[in-house]
């Protein structure tokens, strides 16, 4: 760590609290009397974002004068929480400003609660943009992030460090206020036209539309993104360097996904037409500074655009894309000779009765590294997805596993849990989280064990409360606390889960005395706007749990929970309490997952499918520590093979028969129209497309097992102590140094 950095201002307690009163009265123009707690919070962030900012400008200074190497991050998503708690951590002033707020008479808590969280994303592939952007500033690696909506940048501090590095995020706004020729031609609904379309480009986070004008906005968005962010890059590059072959040198483009893939279109584009660049010298540029990550494999989420619409929206790009095609197939027929299927197979173009435009492939043949997020997601990518791309390009498909923070994920999320590793270990695992393996030495001693366990209750009793205020319900803390929390989607089996809930519900029914552990079913999860079968399963979670929670017989039992609003925020308080993961995905389906990290490394146990990192977590924590059920990746290609029909499954199994005919009808919608939960038997009965059927019996003799083992308090204690203490793989500290070596060569830069 750096010494020579010197902040001007004073940090002390005296010193924040003067900061703290000088933006409130000179910034937001209050006085204390009539503060409200708003304004506190809002003059605190401000005041601590003065000591943030003041690291940034010194940072931006060093990068510059120095003319280090930047990563530059372009995620069409961030997913990045509430800033206030950890600019305070990165700063180093956590302690003090509790101290200056207890000297002000201001409560902590209650003023962390007024930010709102920056949600700019759907799920796992903004949240690790986001993880990935504070592991960057903690590794000291010159980078920032491109993403799209808030007209301002974010600083993003490193922990432990000086380096405080920035999110740039983009908006659209038309170039005049209001057009007052359009006025005179056409009046006032003509002249605001022109403003509100190009300002929609920025306004919602693109929807993923079934419609032609939800496509349109989407490429749209992609194009205004890229070009703002490498315009961006450019300028930077031009200011410090003379000399255009040293541009990879300088500058590493990771693309997040394929949503901003028509950046390698546009660097081609600017380096010709701007520039004057001949081809084969800008492409050599191209390829030497883009890097793709790939986060699925599912084949309704690779992006395709119909050439039609490309050639409407961006023709140049259109143009330069066909020249790539043209010489990548020219590449391709030196190396199998007449063979026309591999050229159809590998073609940036997809032929068919709409032309279309395969982004993965472009993102592919334009990058010099092709990532996926876990070792199972990566080894699929080169068998499956990519496997002529992989013998073409030998080398070029690598495995980067995913990480989370362990600042927010651990240290800012689960203070109760911080402070008892920190009281054993020592402080440096929040910047070295193999540093917790240490704890193994503690997992059979009764002490830590009563201890870990209290803090998860703890928690658990925190999360008591939000329940209560949220869904009214009140719940035990004492139960076993199931927690499923991610996007909603079929693939991710929310409703294999509630089959299993129904068939507890249905056993304590026809046998009251039935011995269970007493468990809370915590469900969170958005679905996307158009997809009506996710939306169907939040219905059916919703209208068992209220009859569930409802039914005297059950005695409190089980309770079901649907929170509502599911976010970072809203992860952070879930996060510390679970006892139980749930990462039931179809094998094969989940990338990697992260939430499975973060509920882990807080002491949570995973109920689980082989699919995605679960295979890495189940290798660090070992067997004995984690319930592994279901088909296998190889299993499911079996079956599938064969010809899968769920009816085999629903007439073998009596218990899954009544479950999967119970939730279709109207016995939990009784005041609806009759047949709205419909659709979902009938989705799992005729077709089933992930396999819940199958996988019904393993997965509740699985849920049987856990029930046993939540019953033996030491032996949970330790199961769960081994996982905290063996998570530290998961860091995506870890993940961020493997990019900077293997992908972007980059070296730390301390401030
Ligand atoms: C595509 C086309 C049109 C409109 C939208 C989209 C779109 C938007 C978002 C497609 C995918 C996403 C998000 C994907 C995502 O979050 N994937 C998750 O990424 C995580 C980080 O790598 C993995 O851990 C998860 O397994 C993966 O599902």
């Amino acid at each position: 760590m750096s010494s020579e950095f010197q902040s001007s201002l004073d940090t002390s307690v005296t010193g924040l609290k003067t900061l703290i009163l000088n933006s409130l009265k000179f910034r937001l123009a209050r006085d204390t009397a009539s503060a409200t707690k708003r304004d506190w919070a809002l003059a605190t962030s401000k005041a601590v974002q003065s000591i943030i900012v003041e690291r940034m400008i010194a940072t931006t200074a060093v990068h510059h004068n120095q003319n280090v190497k930047r990563v530059y991050y372009l995620s069409l998503e961030f997913l990045m929480g509430r800033l206030f708690s950890n600019s305070l951590y990165s700063a180093g002033v956590m302690d003090d400003i509790v101290h200056a707020f207890e000297e002000l008479g201001l409560d902590y808590e209650e003023l962390r609660r007024e930010e709102y969280d920056m949600g700019l994303g759907n799920g796992g592939l903004g949240r690790l943009a986001s993880c990935f952007l504070d592991s960057l500033a903690t590794l000291d690696i010159p980078a920032i992030g491109y993403g799209i909506h808030y007209p301002y940048d974010i600083p993003v501090p490193g922990y432990g460090t000086n380096t405080v590095n920035f999110l740039r995020l983009w908006e659209s706004r038309a170039p005049a206020e209001f057009d007052f020729e359009a006025f005179n031609r056409g009046g006032y609904e003509e002249a605001v036209r022109e403003k509100n379309h190009s300002e929609t480009i920025s306004k919602v986070p693109y929807p993923n539309d079934k419609t032609d004008s939800g496509k349109e906005l989407r490429l749209l968005q992609q194009y205004f993104f890229v070009a703002c962010s490498l315009k961006d890059i450019i300028r930077r590059f031009r200011r410090e360097n003379e000399d255009w072959q040293n541009f990879p040198e300088k500058v590493a483009i990771q693309l997040n996904d394929t949503h901003p893939a028509i950046a390698v279109a546009e660097l081609q584009r600017i380096l010709q037409d701007d520039y004057g660049m001949p081809w084969d010298q800008a492409w050599s540029i191209v390829t030497r500074t883009f890097a793709y990550t790939n986060h699925t494999l599912l084949p309704e989420a690779l992006e395709k655009w119909s050439v039609g619409l490309f050639q409407k929206i961006v023709p140049r790009h259109l143009q330069i894309i066909f020249e790539i095609n043209k010489r990548f197939l020219e590449e391709v027929e030196a190396k199998w000779p007449g063979d026309t299927e591999i050229k159809q197979h590998l073609s940036l173009i997809e032929e068919g009765s709409v032309q279309m435009v395969r982004m993965a492939h472009l993102a592919v043949v334009g990058s010099h590294s092709v990532n996926g997020v876990a070792a199972l997601h990566t080894e699929l990518l080169k068998k499956e997805l990519f496997p002529d791309f992989d013998a073409l390009y030998p080398g070029k498909i690598n495995n980067k596993t995913n990480g989370i923070t362990p600042r927010r994920w651990l240290l800012a999320c689960n203070p109760r849990l911080s402070e008892l590793i920190t009281s054993k270990i020592g402080h440096g695992w929040e910047r070295d989280l193999d540093k917790l393996r240490a704890l193994e030495a503690y997992a059979d001693d009764p002490q830590f064990q009563f201890d870990f366990m209290n803090v998860k209750q703890a928690n658990k009793v925190d999360l008591a409360r939000i329940i209560e205020r949220d869904c009214g319900v009140a719940v035990n803390s004492a139960a076993l606390f199931d927690v499923h929390v991610k996007r909603l989607h079929e693939y991710k089996r929310q409703h294999l889960n509630l089959l299993h809930i129904l068939a507890l519900y249905r056993r304590l029914l026809q046998d009251p005395g039935l011995d269970i552990t007493p468990r809370v079913f915590i469900f969170a999860a958005k679905a996307a706007p158009g997809y009506d079968m996710a939306k169907c399963i939040i219905k059916a979670i919703n209208a068992v749990a209220k009859c569930i929670n409802n039914d005297k017989r059950i005695e409190d039992r089980i309770k079901v929970l649907f929170l509502p609003n599911y976010r970072v925020s809203l992860a952070q308080r879930i996060v510390p309490a679970a006892d139980l993961s749930e990462q039931i995905s179809t094998a094969g389906k989940e990338a990697s997952g992260t939430g499975n990290m973060k509920l882990a490394l807080n002491g949570a146990l995973t109920i689980g499918t082989l699919d995605g990192a679960n295979v890495e977590i189940k290798e660090e924590v070992g067997d004995e520590n984690i319930f592994i059920f279901g088909l296998t990746v190889e299993e499911v290609r079996a079956l599938l093979k064969k010809g899968y029909d769920p009816q085999e499954y629903y007439m073998k199994n009596e218990e899954l028969r009544a479950v999967v005919d119970w939730v279709g009808s109207n016995y939990f919608t009784p005041d609806e129209p009759p047949g709205v939960l419909r659709m979902l038997r009938d989705n799992l009965y005729y077709s089933d497309p992930f396999l819940c059927l199958p996988d019904f019996e393993p997965y509740s003799e699985c849920q049987k097992k856990v029930d046993a083992a939540f019953r033996q308090e030491s032996r949970w204690a330790k199961m769960a102590i081994l996982n905290t203490a063996r998570m530290g793989k998961f860091s995506s500290d870890r993940t961020i140094a493997e990019y900077a070596r293997d992908i972007w060569k980059i070296e730390p830069i301390h401030i």
